[in-house]
């Protein structure tokens, strides 16, 4: 039977992301175990080359779901040519950009970063470097849909009279921790992008009424939480 194993907020922490998979006993060359991540993969880390590595690897063998993270956009954007200087500047003094940047550019060169010609240089080392990873991250949904789950990068908008037409920009950027789930939405949501220690004393996994929070905080070096779900639990 396929198990998941659903984490979210890598942010290029290769070593944490291990850690947590070995001690779930996630099987690289398990057929039925499938890895889905909840958004943000790059930035802030410096261990973004391991991470792709090893989702290439699982993008192969057709192992690897995910969603849209607000990091997983800025990148998209570059992949896209949507970026400019200013988002760039702006994600570098405040996203932890520029470990993700440094991944398709000579940091020679970083001094030029505000030359368009530099991004687009950036692009194109990043695309012949990573390819099955550039194609897989722009194919990313806003949200996964199971039976029992819903699984988002921030939260979805439950003031429209149906949650699937939420946006993007709320979808990956929405920090719903503090809206209450309305009782007519029957599944639980499943989601990250808010540091678990934000709301207390532990990284580990929230569970409340219809949510379950799983950032454990790897972007400031604390954890990486896995939520299993087998194929009928989902
Ligand atoms: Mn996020």
């Amino acid at each position: 039977m396929k198990r998941y194993f659903i984490v979210s907020d890598i942010h290029s922490q290769f070593d944490l992301l291990l850690v947590a998979l070995v001690n779930a006993d996630f099987d690289v060359e398990n057929p039925d175990h499938v890895l889905v991540i909840a958004g943000d993969i790059l930035d802030r880390g410096t261990q973004g080359d391991s991470v792709i590595r090893f989702l290439e690897l699982l993008i192969k063998k057709e192992r690897l779901l995910g969603v849209l993270g607000n990091h997983d956009k800025f990148i998209q954007d570059i992949l896209t040519q949507k970026s400019n200087y200013r988002d760039i500047s702006w994600n570098i003094e405040h996203n932890g950009f520029l470990q993700t940047l440094l991944l398709g550019l000579d940091p020679q060169k970083i001094t030029n970063i505000d030359q368009l010609i530099v991004l687009e240089e950036m692009r194109k080392n990043f695309e012949s470097k990573y390819p099955i990873f550039s194609k897989w991250i722009l194919s990313l949904p806003l949200f996964l849909e199971f039976d029992r789950y819903v699984i988002v990068h921030g939260f979805l908008d439950f003031t429209l009279s149906d949650w699937h037409d939420t946006c993007e920009r709320y979808a990956i950027w929405e920090r719903g921790f503090k809206t209450k789930i309305p009782n007519s939405f029957k599944k639980t949501l499943i989601f990250g992008h808010t540091p678990n220690r934000h709301f207390g004393e532990t990284d580990d996994i929230i569970y409340e009424s219809k949510k379950i929070m799983i950032d454990g905080g790897a972007a400031m070096g604390h954890q990486i939480n896995v939520l299993q779900l087998t194929e009928e639990q989902i």
